[in-house]
């Protein structure tokens, strides 16, 4: 009788807690790794990658991997790509040697800047890395965009995406 209730109070609040990600700008795919501004190492040991999607000379959108191993080699980019088939390789160059980041090939974490102030708005979390396909959920909002007026970022979106596409 205590686990039905306790069901049924779980119930109620998850149909009447507002939908975390009901106003939510939508998550877009990652662009064409080609197209990054700028990667580098997180704190937290991640490779993130900037993207500057409506290219206007600022970052809006991150996306953080999983960073299964690096190490310095004297191969070539093409030689450590055959060593690592199902990762993406980053890589620094210094003189005659490189040092890799042997990342996952998906994302774990995307994230938004939707003010481009540097400080991230939304932060979405993939936890199956397989990509934008509609299983990632609100995770977090650093700048508190996303929880305290999550309602008129949505508007601001969406009328900044008019605007943006004729
Ligand atoms: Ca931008
Ligand atoms: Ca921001
Ligand atoms: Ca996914």
């Amino acid at each position: 009788m205590k686990r039905f209730l306790t069901l049924n109070v779980l119930l109620a609040y998850l149909t009447l807690a507002p939908p975390v990600s009901w106003s939510d700008p939508p998550l877009i795919a990652e662009p064409p790794l080609a197209t990054q501004s700028t990667w580098n190492l997180a704190n937290n040991g991640m490779l993130f990658v900037g993207y500057d999607t409506d290219q206007n000379g600022k970052i809006d959108f991150h996306t953080l991997r999983v960073v299964r191993t690096s190490y310095f080699s004297k191969h070539s980019l093409d030689v450590v790509k055959g060593h690592h088939p199902k990762h993406l390789i980053f890589t620094s160059n210094f003189t005659t040697t490189h040092y890799y980041y042997i990342a996952l090939k998906q994302p774990l974490f995307y994230a938004k800047d939707l003010n481009e102030d540097g400080h991230w708005d939304y932060i979405y979390k993939d936890p199956n890395q397989d990509g934008v396909n509609g299983n990632e959920a609100f995770y977090d909002s650093p700048s508190g965009m996303g929880t305290a007026s999550s309602m008129s970022s949505g508007q601001e979106v969406a009328s900044a995406n008019k605007g943006r596409n004729p």
